[in-house]
């Protein structure tokens, strides 16, 4: 029997206000099935989602949702997890949100490690505001800001989650919905920052004018620039140019978590030595 979404859905804000062919719809459907495998319940769920396209996920979930400002979904999720360890913390961002004006927010939640999943929607292109250049977008590509084409250096932001400590990095792709369903659950599994970068389509503002003006012919240009890490890591320097390794990219299941290591001060402070759970956190804080 075919998958219903109907009880995680807010079923009044339908249809989406994404465009036809949108590959955000593939991500949100994939995320759900998802949280349903792994039998979370709706209230142990909270999605902290950003300003943008994207933002628009924490709308559509039935969990519990914050739609927050440009940039802050990592700020305001990690005030959620600290106040309630036990649940999960999903933040959503396009590229522009958690890259540009949110990047160091990033940066800084993945240095702490703290367990929030972190879902980066990543369309190479600022799509709600109609095609200015993000820092993910393609050299020498059709922006509304650069319209003789993009000379910005592109951003890699699995590689900037790497560095900056987070202790899950992967990436998959919107035409590989169930390897993308798998990656969410390994990275909702995970105790620790988990960025994944989900890699969409944005046929309307990045393709159109880029010669990819159909959905499909976006998303061949995906299947294109993309090659599992396995592949990625036998290839020369030379081959790998351009080219996005998808596929869990780093796991350090020994990493130090944030609230386990807040947890620990809580009861040197309050000289109780017994182990702290969510009521105790309720009580307390
Ligand atoms: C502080 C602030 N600056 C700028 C904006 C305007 N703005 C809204 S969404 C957006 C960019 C959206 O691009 P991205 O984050 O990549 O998400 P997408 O729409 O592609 O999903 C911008 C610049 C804003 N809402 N708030």
């Amino acid at each position: 029997m075919a998958f219903n979404y109907d009880s995680y859905l807010r079923l009044e804000k339908m249809p989406t206000l994404w465009c036809w062919g949108c590959g955000d719809g593939v991500i949100l459907k994939a995320f759900i099935r998802a949280v349903d495998k792994m039998g979370i319940s709706k209230d142990d769920m909270c999605v902290v989602s950003g300003i943008g396209c994207s933002g628009r996920f924490s709308s559509y979930v039935d969990f519990n949702t914050i739609h927050t400002t440009h940039g802050r979904t990592v700020a305001y999720a990690t005030g959620v997890k600290l106040a309630n360890p036990t649940k999960h913390v999903v933040c959503v961002a396009g590229d522009g949100d958690a890259l540009a004006i949110g990047g160091n927010h990033t940066i800084h939640g993945c240095r702490r490690n703290i367990d929030i999943t972190m879902i980066v929607i990543q369309n190479f292109i600022y799509g709600l505001t109609n095609s200015q250049t993000s820092p993910t977008t393609p050299k020498g590509m059709w922006t509304v800001t650069q319209k003789a084409g993009n000379i910005d250096p592109t951003f890699d932001g699995c590689e900037l989650a790497i560095a900056s400590g987070a202790s899950f990095v992967g990436r998959e792709n919107v035409t590989q919905p169930r390897k993308l369903e798998k990656l969410f659950i390994q990275a909702l599994e995970h105790r620790g920052f988990a960025y994944v970068e989900a890699l969409s389509n944005c046929h309307i503002n990045l393709g159109r004018k880029n010669k990819m003006a159909s959905a499909m012919q976006n998303l061949d240009w995906i299947d294109d620039i993309t090659v599992t890490k396995k592949k990625y890591d036998a290839m020369t320097p030379e081959e790998q140019l351009n080219l996005l390794p998808t596929g869990i990219l780093k796991q350090d299941k020994e990493a130090d978590e944030y609230c386990d290591m807040y947890a620990e001060i809580i009861k040197v402070h309050q000289g109780d030595r017994k182990k702290i759970t969510q009521d105790d956190f309720e009580k307390k804080i």
